[in-house]
């Protein structure tokens, strides 16, 4: 007699040729790896550092919980886990804001700060949701909404005053904060490139080459796990100096 186990696999087949679900195998098990990583070096650091280090730990721990479902969201029914997606990015982007706020703090960063970059972040990724899963005739228009939000935290952490801060701060601070720049710029960058490849718009064709999925796939690697990194660098760097003196 056949039975529910026998009926119903618990792994779902992935095919050879799966580029996309190969990406969020992938993803999902380097944002497991970087969570350990971060999780387990925290306490090796000054005090002052561990919040920043759990965060990146957290940013990276939570995009692994989602990769888990994305994965498996994939495997079943081979469609974009928009809805997946983007929860985590509501909650991992808004922690990458933290961040800078965390790093600034040395140099009397506000609150404010943090909940202008969070605010802004929120507004960047709803935006972007309607345009992606509700609206989707008016993708074009929804995204440039979410671009112009983009375009303000860029502004913001380039030549506001988180850059004031950071040039207060000085010395470790500020390069760990230019490079946290550059992933913004550069590495956020790359999202809008996978949501013009995946929606329907007066760009249709000039990405339609790529696939949606792979290419925020990359994008949430370098900027969780790099993002990471840059902070880990500057406790790393912080905590050596405090044991010189
Ligand atoms: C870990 C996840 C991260 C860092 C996600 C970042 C996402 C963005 C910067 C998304 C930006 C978008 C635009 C600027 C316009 C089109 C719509 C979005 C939401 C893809």
């Amino acid at each position: 007699m056949e039975n529910l186990f026998t009926s119903l696999p618990m792994v779902a087949r992935m095919a050879t040729d799966d580029y996309v679900g190969f990406t969020f195998f992938v993803g999902c098990m380097a944002m497991m790896a970087a969570s350990a990583f971060f999780f387990l070096s925290m306490n090796s650091f000054d005090r002052k550092w561990r919040t920043s280090i759990l965060v990146s730990g957290l940013i990276t721990f939570i995009a692994a919980v989602h990769y888990w479902y994305m994965r498996d969201y994939w495997s079943g029914f081979a469609e974009s886990p928009t809805f997946f997606r983007y929860v985590d990015w509501i909650l991992t982007v808004p922690l990458m804001c933290v961040e800078f706020f965390l790093i600034l703090r040395v140099a009397g960063a506000k609150t404010s700060l943090m909940w202008r970059l969070i605010v802004l972040s929120v507004i960047m990724l709803v935006t972007g949701y309607v345009g992606e899963a509700v609206d989707r005739d008016n993708a074009w228009l929804w995204g440039l909404i979410s671009g112009i939000a983009y375009f303000v935290i860029v502004y913001d952490i380039w030549l506001g005053k988180a850059k004031k801060l950071a040039i207060e701060a000085g010395g470790s601070v500020l390069t760990a904060h230019k490079t946290l720049c550059w992933f913004v710029l550069v590495g956020w960058a790359i999202y809008p490139v996978g949501y013009m490849a995946g929606t329907p718009g007066w760009y249709d064709g000039i990405f339609g080459g790529l696939d949606l999925n792979v290419v925020y796939n990359i994008g949430d690697a370098i900027n969780k796990i790099g993002f990471g990194l840059v902070i880990y660098g500057l406790a790393v760097s912080q905590s050596e100096k405090t044991l010189e003196v």
